[in-house]
Parts: structure tokens; C-alpha cells; sequence
């Protein structure tokens, strides 16, 4: 998809807030600081669209935003953050769980993990989740520019190893900073978009 138009339309924290438009949604889940904001802004060829921090933790709220008034994005805030409170993490937890499990509108969810690292528990808790719940998932490995060319396939197995990857499933390998991987992430959106 070439994107010429995108528009954040609402940090929701509420199911109420959700748009009601009935288009389709994509959205990101991933660790806190793994790159999912930065995979929005370079999809669509925005810098500073989707927020961005080297602070972790950035993205408190479900935020939607719609990409050539087609489908959105759902910037899911990121787990792990060790600073959050319990009480927060278990409300954010109720929350990204109702909207994973009761929203129709929902067509397919990035798992965007780390191809540096073999994937957190939480990393794996999530892909598996996702799985539970019969959700089309397409595993992102990004910040693949941080790790030479020569060395990807053995990290591609040791991300897909502790994830007990299902070969039914899509991967994808990217890089934010490089635009590796985005012509593939766009084929397999629109796949699971049907536009
Ligand atoms: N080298 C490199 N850096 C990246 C890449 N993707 C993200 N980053 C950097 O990683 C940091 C975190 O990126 P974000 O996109 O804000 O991460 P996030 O997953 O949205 O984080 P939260 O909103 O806190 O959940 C930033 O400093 C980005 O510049 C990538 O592909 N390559
Ligand atoms: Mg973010």
C-alpha cells in the first residue's frame, strides 16, 4: 500500500472510545521499546506519527490510527515495562485483553518481538495468547539492521524455536531503520485486510 494519508484518531483507554467506523484493524503487540511505534511510522513513511521514545513505557493508551481512511493501526502499548505498578499492569491487562479477544473488527495482530534477543516469557505468553484465541498472527522480528546479514538465520530459528512458532503462521524480518522487510509486512497485511 502506498500511504499518502494517516491520521491518529483516538488514545482510547475505554472500549466506548474505539472507533465505530466498522474498518478493519491491524494491531501491534509487543515488549515495551521493541520497536512497534517506529515499525507504524516507517510503513507508512511518517517519522513522528506514531510517538517514539527511548524511554520505554511511552504508549499508555490503545492508539488507532487510520492509514488512507482503509483500516488503522492499533498502537498497543508494550509490556514489561518493570516501572508500571501492579494495579496498572492488571488494568492494562484487562484492557488489551478485551480488545484482543471481543473486537470483530480486528483482522490479524503483529507480534513484533526482537530478532537481537530470544523472545521474553512475556514475548512467548503473548504469541501464545494470540494463538488460544485463534487470532491470524504475523510474527515481526525487527531491528534486524543491528544484526549482520550472515547471522540471521540462526537467530530467525532461536526467535521461532522459543516461541514454538506455528509454520502456519507469517514471519516477517524488518528493520525500522532501513525499511528491510516492509514490502513483504504490506503483502501480508493487506492478505489478512481483504480490502
Ligand atoms: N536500530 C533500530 N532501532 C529501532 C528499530 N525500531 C525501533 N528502534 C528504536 O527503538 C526504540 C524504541 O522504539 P519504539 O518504536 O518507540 O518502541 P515501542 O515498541 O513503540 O515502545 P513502547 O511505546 O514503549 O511500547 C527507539 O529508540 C527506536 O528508534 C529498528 O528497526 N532498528
Ligand atoms: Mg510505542
Amino acid at each position: 500500500m502506498d500511504v499518502h494519508k494517516a491520521d491518529i484518531v483516538i488514545s482510547a483507554v475505554a472500549p466506548a472510545q474505539y472507533p465505530s467506523t466498522g474498518l478493519p484493524e491491524i494491531a501491534l503487540a509487543g515488549r515495551s521499546n521493541v520497536g512497534k511505534s517506529s515499525f507504524i511510522n516507517r510503513m507508512i513513511n511518517r517519522k513522528g506519527l506514531a510517538r517514539t521514545s527511548s524511554k520505554p513505557g511511552k504508549t499508555q493508551t490503545l492508539n488507532f490510527y487510520i492509514i488512507q481512511d482503509q483500516f488503522y493501526f492499533v498502537d498497543v502499548p508494550g509490556y514489561g515495562y518493570a516501572k508500571v505498578s501492579k494495579t496498572e499492569r492488571a488494568k492494562w491487562g484487562q484492557m488489551l485483553e478485551t480488545y484482543l479477544t471481543k473486537r470483530d473488527t480486528l483482522k490479524a495482530v503483529l507480534s513484533v518481538v526482537d530478532l537481537r534477543h530470544a523472545p521474553s516469557k512475556e514475548d512467548v505468553q503473548m504469541y501464545q495468547f494470540l494463538k488460544y484465541y485463534d487470532l491470524p498472527v504475523i510474527v515481526v522480528a525487527t531491528k534486524a539492521d543491528k544484526i549482520p546479514r550472515s547471522k540471521w538465520n540462526k537467530h530467525i530459528k532461536i526467535v521461532k524455536d522459543t516461541l514454538e512458532f506455528d509454520k502456519n503462521d507469517e514471519f516477517v524480518m524488518f528493520s525500522s531503520e532501513t525499511g528491510e522487510g516492509k514490502d513483504e509486512a504490506w503483502r501480508l497485511i493487506e492478505k489478512y485486510l481483504a480490502l
